[in-house]
């Protein structure tokens, strides 16, 4: 059986950024054998998160969501590699990095800061839909 390349999108959050993991958290991007497209460091605005998030809005963390993501640089990739999509998610580990495995980037990198939002370092598209609604949002020349 066969399986077609695909790519997905990768983000390290103000968080991870502000802690210095942007290159720990590419590493193990690379480490897994996945490859990197593009990269970008910058401030997100609003109205490309609230693009980003629209699936959250109305949700209690959403504001919180939104200020945690517009309060500081992020780095932005787009990575490559058949079942690269399920692959980050695995590395990347549960949403509450509590619970979190350790072995994954949320469960040996992240923690509860008491926060209305969990800080969980990164983001990765979580199916192929979003993955290429996501790099059109945060990458539009490859689109
Ligand atoms: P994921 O980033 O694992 O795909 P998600 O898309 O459901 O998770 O949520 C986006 C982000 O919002 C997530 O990374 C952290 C935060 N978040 C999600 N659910 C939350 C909750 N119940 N309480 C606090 N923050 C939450
Ligand atoms: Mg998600």
């Amino acid at each position: 059986m066969t399986t077609q390349t695909e790519r997905s999108l990768v983000l390290i959050k103000p968080d991870g950024f502000t802690r210095g993991l942007s290159g720990e958290v590419l590493r193990r991007i690379e480490a897994k054998g996945y490859t990197l497209v593009a990269l970008s460091i910058f401030t997100p605005d609003r109205e490309r998160l609230a693009k980003h998030y629209a699936e959250h809005e109305g949700k209690p963390f959403y504001e919180p969501l939104m200020e945690l993501m517009s309060g500081g640089q992020v780095t932005a990739a787009v990575i490559e590699g058949q079942r690269c999509i399920e692959g980050f998610r695995a590395l990347a580990g549960a949403t509450d990095p509590t619970v979190a495995l350790p072995g994954t980037i949320r469960g040996d990198l992240g923690r509860d800061w008491g926060a209305k939002v969990q800080a969980n370092i990164v983001h990765g598209s979580d199916s192929p839909e979003s993955a290429k609604r996501e790099i059109g949002i945060w990458f539009p020349e490859l689109g």
